[in-house]
């Protein structure tokens, strides 16, 4: 599908070659769908043991004892590795990429139900479960706390006392903003609105679990390990400051990914045991999670309370912003995310509204719950930031007795205010707010649509309307102000252009599906103007691939993207050293276009790019150095802003709080796009995640702490018969200060899309009726909230 709306002839050029703007079909899609993927659980290594691991079924107690011989009695059990044992080498506990500590395997208390306390290693993955089952463990067990109200509790017992100077269950108090300026605007308020929100716990659950084979060899001293990371390189870093071994003799690969989604991007107790594992045996060592593992322990996504208050003027201005947060982190605070920021870039709330002052205080709290809190698809909690601010939006525009839409449009940024001081201090480059909001309503027919919302409620039928505005922060970082543990988030891409013309491009960013091996060759098309077919692409082995920080927050196109369009202009420019010297004429005098190098004065003298590619191995000029290669690190000089306006029907049944969507409508303007087919299936794929989170997906625990949840039967993923159809619609703002112009797009939906649904519910139900429906929006919150008038959590 060719979606070039202006068919200019170099649009199609473009197209011809699969460059820039061209839905080129996904290469890596191929060996996906013919079941020929090279998935973890697909390598198999010589004399390769397996690994199991025991994990706590209590969410608070204390180890008294390990008895581990009966586990060593079974024939074929090889090793048995505890906490205690852990210790003697100093890695039962792991830095996390927040600056804390987490357990590696427990050794003092288990902290929440699922946590790692022993492994077995054996010779085959069943053998290593029956020694799982054979090790007894003595609990006593301890008061477990289960949500921030508990842990913040006077007298609550202290989850970490592990460390030495805490004394309470708070991870962190941060705060953001003006609070001085923000009083005072509040002072100045007519109105003050409110809302008290959750962000549900959820999980990013991608197709493929979590798992490493670990090999040492012991007459190299090498360490290669395969195993499922978003980030190889920050995987290397922290084995090597973990186990103390030199990088060099550290291999990282991170083979094809079954989704990811933010599940792979920490370092797992299970990744750290099979490593140690493998040096003690001298054997590689395989550790697979199966799917209850990976629901109850692995990285989850929110869990997130909020006090929000908009200060606002008559006419529908926004005054001034207070958020203050609570964030419910587990047992460790293991958040991948920049290290100068808390709690992500949940700041990054309401910047695409002109708002004079905000103020966000945010409190992280520990839990007897798995660690995690930034994962599924949130570009470090800004899908917390802008589900808040939009349902803030709506119950604002409530109270001022104003059009939801019309709110929207009067406090947005305009089109000549860029660049933008948002109210926490980034800096916006870019965007047309109004436009996309247009385009968005005249789709949907909004006039129309509320004309027949009056029209069923006399019929007693409740039909509601949700919108979602936001721009969104994309692409850590710029190397000024983003870091993980000190390490500087830029990015790094290594073109080799072959004498024939073809070429091989790594990064060191980990596609996990998002299609880099299709996409990052169209940039080099657009660049060179070799047809994108004649470029492979490479991800994910440290041995090969340049530094990275990998694929996560939407950030492999604004940062390894823009890497990969300089690396291209790198060749591009010595091809045309190449070119001068072929056609005898000066540098000056060349032209290009795309794939070609002319004579200005004499158009028709020219040569190909794969020409001067021969001639960099062949005939090149005294004193070029031969060869056609490139490596360029790019850091960004800030992050990139796309924008969505998504908007929402819904026909809620009054019978059974069941609702449908009538119609979603979604206008994402992700500056210019490589790929718009790879796009519109991450939007979609967004949505639909967005749909699930509101509509049916949320891990809760009981009272205990046992997690409910921890399988499919209980934690739901949308399939086709739920998931919604949705119409689609592009505005293109290009980036000002990336190489192509292109924003991040794989976040967006799911960051903007859960507020249009929540939106579009509580507005069938009747804000009068309703302040709020807590995610999942589930049919039995819905009818309560119809006939009991109240705020349903
Ligand atoms: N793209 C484009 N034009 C643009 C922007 C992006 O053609 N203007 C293309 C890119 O080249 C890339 C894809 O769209 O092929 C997504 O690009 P980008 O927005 O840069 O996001 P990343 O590649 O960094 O992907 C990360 C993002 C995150 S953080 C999560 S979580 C997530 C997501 O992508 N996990 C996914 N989408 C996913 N999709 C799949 N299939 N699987 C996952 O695990
Ligand atoms: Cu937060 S999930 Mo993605 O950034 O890997």
């Amino acid at each position: 599908r060719c979606r070039v709306s202006t068919v200019d002839s170099r649009a199609l050029d473009e197209i011809k070659i699969g460059g820039m703007g061209a839905s080129r079909r996904r290469v890596e899609d191929d060996r996906f769908i013919r079941g020929k993927g090279n998935y973890i659980d697909d390598v198999v290594l010589p004399g390769m043991l397996h690994m199991e691991i025991l994990r706590s079924p209590l969410a608070h107690a204390r180890i008294k004892s390990i008895d581990t011989s009966k586990a060593y009695a079974i024939p074929g059990v090889r090793l048995v590795l505890t906490g205690e044992m852990m210790a003697t080498r100093n890695l039962a506990w792991m830095p996390t990429l927040s600056y804390d500590t987490q357990a590696v395997l427990a050794t003092d208390k288990v902290r929440f139900q699922g946590q790692e306390v022993a492994c077995v290693i054996a010779d085959d993955p069943y053998l290593a479960k029956d020694g799982c089952e054979a090790i007894v463990v003595d609990y006593e067990p301890l008061p477990p706390i289960v949500n921030p109200e508990q842990a913040l509790a006077e007298g609550s017992p202290l989850i970490r006392d592990d460390k030495e100077n805490q004394r309470d269950n708070v991870a962190f108090d941060w705060e953001v903003g003006d609070r001085d300026g923000t009083d005072r605007a509040f002072a100045q308020a007519d109105l003050v609105s409110e809302i008290d929100l959750h962000y549900p716990r959820s999980h990013p659950s991608p197709l493929e679990c979590c798992g490493s084979i670990a090999d040492f060899n012991r007459s190299t001293s090498k360490l290669t390990v395969y195993l499922t990371s978003q980030a190889p390189h920050i995987v290397r870093a922290a084995v090597s400051l973990i186990a103390e071994l030199p990088e060099h003799m550290i291999r990282i690969i991170s083979p094809d990914l079954g989704g990811g989604f933010g599940n792979k991007v920490p370092v797992y107790p299970g990744y750290v045991v099979s490593i140690l594992a493998s040096i003690l045996l001298e054997t590689p060592v395989k550790w697979i999670e199966d799917r209850s593992g990976n629901l109850i322990s692995t990285g989850f996504g929110r869990d997130v309370y909020l006090h929000g208050e908009l200060a606002l003027r008559k006419d529908g201005r926004i005054l001034g912003v207070r958020m203050n947060t609570v964030s419910d982190h587990g047992a460790f605070f293991a958040d991948a995310q920049p290290s100068k920021f808390k709690i992500g870039l949940m700041h990054s709330a309401f910047a695409c509204y002109d708002v004079p002052y905000a103020h966000l205080s945010a409190r992280g709290v520990y839990t007897n719950k798995a660690p995690g809190g930034v994962a599924y698809r949130c570009s470090f909690r800004v899908t917390e930031a802008m589900f808040f601010q939009e349902r803030m939006v709506q119950a604002a525009a409530d109270d001022l007795g104003m059009d939801q839409a019309e709110f929207r449009r009067v406090n947005f940024v305009r089109d000549d205010d860029f660049p933008h001081r948002t109210p926490y201090g980034f800096l916006t480059d870019s965007g047309q707010y109004g436009k996309c909001l247009d385009v968005a309503l005249e789709a949907v027919g909004y006039e129309d649509f509320l004309r027949q919302q009056q029209q069923a409620r006399q019929e007693g039928r409740l039909l509601g309307i949700g919108i979602s505005t936001m721009t969104e922060p994309l692409g850590a970082g710029n190397s000024r102000e983003y870091d993980i543990l000190g390490i500087k988030m830029f990015d790094s891409a290594e073109l080799r252009v072959h004498m024939t013309g073809r070429a091989i491009l790594r990064t060191g960013a980990r596609t996990q599906g998002q299609g880099h091996e299709t996409t990052w060759a169209q940039i080099v098309a657009h660049e060179l103007g070799l047809p994108s077919a004649d470029v492979v692409v490479e991800e994910g082995d440290t041995d090969t691939a340049p530094f990275g920080m990998g694929t996560y927050a939407s950030r492999s196109t604004p940062v390894a993207g823009a890497a990969v369009a300089m690396a291209a202009r790198k060749v591009r420019a010595k091809s045309r050293k190449l070119a001068a010297h072929l056609l005898e004429v000066s540098e000056e005098d060349l032209e290009w276009e795309l794939g070609r190098f002319y004579v200005r004065s004499a158009p028709e003298r020219g040569v190909s790019i794969q020409e001067c590619a021969m001639a960099a191995y062949s005939n090149m000029p005294d004193g070029l150095e031969p060869g056609l290669e490139a490596t360029a690190f790019y850091d960004p000089p800030n992050l990139t802003w796309p924008f969505a306006a998504y908007v929402c029907t819904v026909e809620i049944d009054p019978q059974t709080g069941v609702w449908d969507v009538l119609n979603f409508v979604a206008v994402d303007d992700c500056g210019v796009r490589i790929n718009p087919m790879i796009v519109e299936g991450q939007i979609m794929g967004g949505l639909t995640e967005a749909y699930a989170m509101a509509n049916m997906q949320f891990i809760t625990f009981d009272s205990e702490g046992n997690c409910v949840g921890s399988n499919f039967m209980d934690y739901l993923l949308p399939t086709a018969w739920e998931t919604p159809g949705y119409e689609l619609h592009e505005v293109v703002t290009p980036c000002p200060h990336h190489p192509i112009g292109a924003k991040g797009v794989g976040e967006c939906a799911t960051v903007g899309g859960p507020a249009a649904f929540v939106n579009a519910v509580v507005n069938a139900v009747g804000e009068a009726q309703v302040r709020n429906i807590d995610m999942p929006v589930l049919p039995d919150r819905v009818y309560q909230a119809i006939t009991q008038r109240c705020n349903v959590s």
